[in-house]
């Protein structure tokens, strides 16, 4: 490659832009996906296409190294060079969207404001980021053929870099962490292994957990955090860590008043499985919550120019001779091993439910069932953390969500239940509480043929809940005019379909399931048309990890705390004891991450 073509030549690649924008076909709404099994791993036929490597197609296209990588050619782990001259070339994401046709547009993703390069490569094979999650089959220019150029990354000679507060794993706990620590005087570095933040928060759909909280006196639900505390104990059949449960329900409230300070819309209030009263938080209209907070806290992180770094693997958590954690080891991605040194570790890296082997070993009933996770929830920082001397509790306590859309990766949340929607199985038989506890569900699913069962809903419930138009646009929906055309759809029996419904209806209008003893019914399902998600259960949700104390102290097995490490969210264990209630999750990153980022920032402050 030369040195020496004009930067106009950039403009001949904007038609492979704009056919990638139509191709690479990710992940336009929250959730969503194809739902056939073999659509899971795309075939590489479909994923390779002419042209070899983007490096070859920009050679073609006489456009040079420097084009891309500017004229020290140096990549950081963060790829900002290749990601600015991106977007100076082929414009930003927005406006590569409006380019965007076809039925799902790339560019328009729940993923947000993200760098180029998480699905666009140029020295290897490009496969859109998206395909560990979604399940779409299509080739893309640039995805494969030899590589044209191997070169070696310019890697930094500096070995050591140093900051008050490091944090691993750029998801809601991690990035709540890293602003409040921020805003409380300290300075911070959050690494990512990922070349995108979010994390699993990115993919939390139905609401964020809270009790008393002003959205709730506005419309008039009557809650506590003693109510919300209860629920949680009896969700996790009494094994959690009260002491936990308790700073998560009575720092809900504010946890939500944070949030609203920094700029989130969690005005609309839901019922999730397990609770007794409506305390799921998220965006007006009922849109996802997790693309929404992370779009917010990306935004806060940006705004106060804290350090993100991505494509950065923790290797392992320092510690000096008398045990305090002083550090990290990371390997980045093009700047090779170094050192992170800091005053304290958070820890705050997720689960391990996308970690099939991992999984196995603590459950090898769920060996081969599919998962609602995003690829980078391997449990990493289980592992670190545990080397570092942290005890691991409740590791078996795996929670299989009931409503992963049938033979994909893509969560139908809770919401569709909570707004009023029924479960039924081939035949058209209600067969469950539909929000009983997630392992009730589960397994009442995996007693119906084929393992798996039908969401029904009508056109009311459709528009009460915003996130449901998603599953509409990757087709994980059948229709029906009517209910017996519907059953006609799924292959039930339509009397079948047509006097369950009738029953469910005539339970809502008397208020009594005597069935099911089912006590939400928020709605009668009559108003046509009539529509059927296929569903099963899917591992979601890893409720052990990273013992913490109150102070998200990581302790030892001596039931000490490490000095200057420190845990929250998924990755550690005793909040949600052996069944996490929905809702929970996201309450637990925000109320965590804000207690990690006040102890360490007053710690390293000496405060
Ligand atoms: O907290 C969760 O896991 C959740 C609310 C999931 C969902 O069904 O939306």
């Amino acid at each position: 490659m030369n040195n020496r073509i004009p930067r106009q030549k950039y403009s001949a690649l904007l038609p492979f832009v704009v056919l990638l924008g139509m191709l690479v076909i990710s992940c336009t709404v929250p959730q969503a996906q194809h739902s056939r099994q073999e659509a899971l791993e795309p075939t590489k036929a479909a994923l390779v296409s002419p042209g070899g490597s983007l490096v070859a197609i920009h050679e073609a296209k006489a456009v040079d190294c420097a084009a891309c990588h500017g004229k020290n050619q140096v990549v950081d782990d963060n790829e900002t060079i290749v990601n600015t001259k991106c977007i100076e070339c082929h414009g930003p994401l927005p406006e590569m969207a409006k380019k965007g046709k076809g039925h799902i547009n790339a560019h328009k993703s729940h993923l947000g404001q993200i760098n180029c390069t998480v699905c666009h490569h140029g020295h290897v094979a490009s496969r859109p980021y998206c395909l560990g999650c979604h399940s779409f089959n299509m080739p893309i220019p640039g995805s494969g053929g030899p590589l044209a150029v191997k070169k070696e990354p310019v890697r930094s000679d500096k070995k050591v870099d140093s900051t008050d507060i490091v944090i691993v794993g750029a998801g809601a706990a991690g990035f709540t962490a890293a602003i409040t620590a921020h805003d409380a005087g300290a300075k911070v570095i959050l690494v990512e292994k990922n070349p995108i933040t979010g994390g699993n928060s990115m993919l939390s759909a139905g609401g964020m957990n809270a009790a008393a909280t002003q959205m709730q006196t506005k419309k008039n639900i009557k809650d506590s955090p003693d109510i919300m505390f209860k629920d949680t104990m009896t969700g996790g059949k009494n094994t959690n860590n009260p002491a936990l449960v308790k700073i998560l329900a009575e720092k809900s409230a504010e946890s939500i008043d944070w949030l609203t300070s920094i700029g989130a819309d969690v005005s609309d209030v839901g019922r999730l499985a397990g609770a007794t009263v409506n305390r799921a938080h998220r965006p007006t209209g009922g849109a996802a919550i997790g693309a929404h907070l992370v779009d917010v806290l990306r935004k806060n992180a940006a705004d106060r120019k804290i350090d993100v770094r991505l494509n950065s693997r923790v290797i392992q958590v320092l510690r000096d001779n008398n045990g305090r954690a002083t550090g990290i080891q990371v390997e980045g991605k093009h700047r090779g091993l170094y050192v992170i040194n800091a005053k304290a570790v958070i820890i705050a890296s997720g689960g391990f439910s996308a970690n099939a082997v991992m999984v196995e070993s603590y459950r090898p009933e769920y060996k081969g069932m599919t998962t609602s996770n995003q690829p980078g929830a391997t449990g990493d920082g289980m592992r670190f953390g545990e080397t570092a001397g942290g005890k691991l509790i409740g590791m078996k306590d795996i929670q299989i969500h009931p409503t992963v859309a049938y033979g994909s990766r893509i969560l139908i949340t809770e919401a569709v239940r909570g707004n009023g929607a029924i479960l039924v199985n081939k035949e058209g038989k209600r067969f469950v509480n539909e929000l009983t506890t997630r392992d009730a569900a589960s397994a009442a699913i995996l007693k119906q043929q084929d393992k798996m069962a039908y969401l029904i809903i009508d056109e009311n419930i459709r528009k009460s809940l915003r996130q449901i138009e998603g599953y509409f646009h990757l087709e994980l929906v059948k229709e029906g005019a009517t209910l017996r055309d519907l059953a006609a759809a799924i292959g039930a029996h339509p009397d079948t379909l047509e006097a369950t419904v009738a029953k469910y209806n005539t339970a809502v209008e008397t208020k009594n399931d005597v069935e099911f003893k089912r006590a939400d019914m928020p709605r009668v399902i009559k108003t046509p048309k009539f529509y059927a998600i296929g569903v099963q259960p899917g591992i979601h949700y890893t409720m052990g990890g990273l013992e913490i104390d109150e102070q998200t102290r990581v302790i030892d097995n001596n039931g000490k705390p490490i000095p200057g490490l420190y845990a929250a969210g998924e990755v550690t264990g005793g909040v949600h004891g052996a069944n996490r209630l929905g809702g929970n999750s996201i309450s637990e990153t925000i109320t965590f991450g804000r207690i990690a980022g006040t102890t360490t920032a007053k710690v390293v402050l000496k405060k």
